[in-house]
């Protein structure tokens, strides 16, 4: 507020916001079509997607079976349209339950909760097992045309 010298006051306003939130972090699922790494997608490596704030630095980990960590080379931002992208080399990645946990930072630094999307990992190609028939065990004529011993 402001007087000068003839009395007249001066008022000026201003509507502060205070951004305490950071909000709309998501990510993109499945991961792949089928929610599963293979092996060739974990040589290939992956980019996970997501939704987050505008301008807000993405922090995404992965996490293996065997609790490797793995992580992109720098952190992504999301751009104007709140979209966020962020390739990860996985060439080293074991099979079983996987996990993707995102976090995010506004540009006030404020920071989310993180939002996490599981996936499996299955690098091993399936195993034919063939088992020879114990001696003098009956093979019926079906097994008979296809059993090489
Ligand atoms: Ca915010
Ligand atoms: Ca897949």
């Amino acid at each position: 507020m402001a007087v000068d010298s003839f009395g007249n006051v001066a008022t000026t306003s201003q509507t502060l916001v205070k951004d305490t939130l950071a909000l709309g972090l998501t990510v993109d699922g499945p991961i792949t079509a089928d929610n599963v790494i293979n092996n060739a997608e974990a040589n290939a490596g992956y980019t996970f997607t997501g939704n987050a704030e505008p301008g807000a630095r993405v922090d995404v980990t992965v996490t293996d079976a065997n609790s490797n960590v793995f992580r992109p080379v720098t952190a992504p931002t999301a751009g104007a349209d709140g979209r966020w992208s962020a390739t990860i080399n996985l060439s080293t990645i074991r099979d079983g339950a996987a996990t993707v946990s995102v976090n995010q930072t506004d540009v006030e630094g404020n920071r989310s909760a993180p939002e996490s999307r599981g996936f499996s990992v299955d690098r091993l190609p399936p195993t034919i097992t063939i088992t020879r028939p114990l001696q003098n065990a009956l093979v019926n004529a079906a097994g008979v045309g296809t059993l090489l011993v």
